[in-house]
């Protein structure tokens, strides 16, 4: 088995400090957030930004002043920003973080249903607009998967030549999809041979689909963006807790935990 690779999805686009006054918006808050998962053994940041107050935003400035902070806290590890950001944005918005050159960014395969009346879009258009620019880019596309259907889609246009194989897949499940076992082994078996698998657990399910997913062989993400909480009712006090609390779950599963530099090889990244 693989060594594990972890996630650390330190900020997203919806939570608030609301939920969890840890929540970083500002430049030195998302360096601190991301420098204690990396430090706990996060080898991979999902990275959004926000203006300092909250707002979500893709521009791309503030993703560079972000990036710069992160890599100066964690020199080797890989940042990969979203190009979903957050519902309602256009397309062009979304992308602009993969101007940046990044190693990696996700790359969503599908339109879902994002609570109460969001509808998070992404047409056939976009998703192979924003893979063609992503092989063009030189970014590795990590394909988010909110719902079973992606999975078939992501396959349909790697055959067209808009995704490069072999293909890394982030599973998600608790927003649109039940976050159940069965649908992960679904996934699982449904991903062309040579892929390679994350799995996130939103809220509560969150270290419950990471113990799965270690017992798997998959990868594992975890963060403020999926879940704020370290157990039932106590809010985690930074991403980097939640990072070792997945830690401890892999040790005593017997996995050892990549680094940064065995996650791009496990990905097949190039540096
Ligand atoms: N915030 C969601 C609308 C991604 O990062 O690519 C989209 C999202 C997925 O979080
Ligand atoms: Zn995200």
């Amino acid at each position: 088995m693989d060594k594990l690779i972890i996630t650390a999805a330190i900020c997203g686009a919806e939570v608030t400090k609301e939920h969890n006054p840890n929540v970083p918006y500002t430049v030195e808050e998302i360096g601190r957030e991301a420098e204690s998962a990396y430090k706990a053994g996060a080898s991979i940041i999902h990275l959004h930004v926000r203006e300092d107050d909250g707002t979500p935003t893709q521009d791309k400035a503030r993703f560079k002043a972000c990036i710069d902070e992160i890599l100066k806290r964690c020199p080797d590890v890989i940042i990969q920003p979203s190009t979903g950001g957050a519902v309602g944005m256009t397309d062009e918005e979304r992308l602009q973080p993969t101007e940046l050159g990044p190693e990696m960014a996700t790359l969503d395969c599908g339109t879902c249903n994002f609570g109460g009346d969001e509808i998070f879009v992404n047409t056939e258009n976009t998703i192979k607009n924003f893979g063609r620019l992503m092989i063009e880019r030189g970014v590795k596309p990590e394909i988010e998967v909110f719902d079973k259907g992606m999975i078939d889609y992501a396959i349909k246009y790697a055959k067209q030549g808009f995704i490069k194989e072999p293909m890394h897949f982030d599973f998600v499940l608790g927003v649109q999809m039940a976050a159940t076992v069965r649908d992960l082994s679904f996934m699982v078996d449904s991903i062309p041979a040579g892929s390679t698998w994350t799995v996130s657990g939103v809220g509560r399910h969150e270290m419950p689909l990471a113990a799965v997913g270690i017992a798997m062989g998959g990868h594992v993400r975890v963060g403020f963006e999926d879940n704020v909480y370290i157990e039932k009712g106590v809010l985690a006090k930074s991403n980097g807790e939640l990072v070792e609390k997945v830690v401890r779950i892999a040790k005593e599963l017997g996995r050892e935990i990549a680094t940064p530099d065995e996650a791009r090889e496990i990905l097949g990244l190039k540096k």
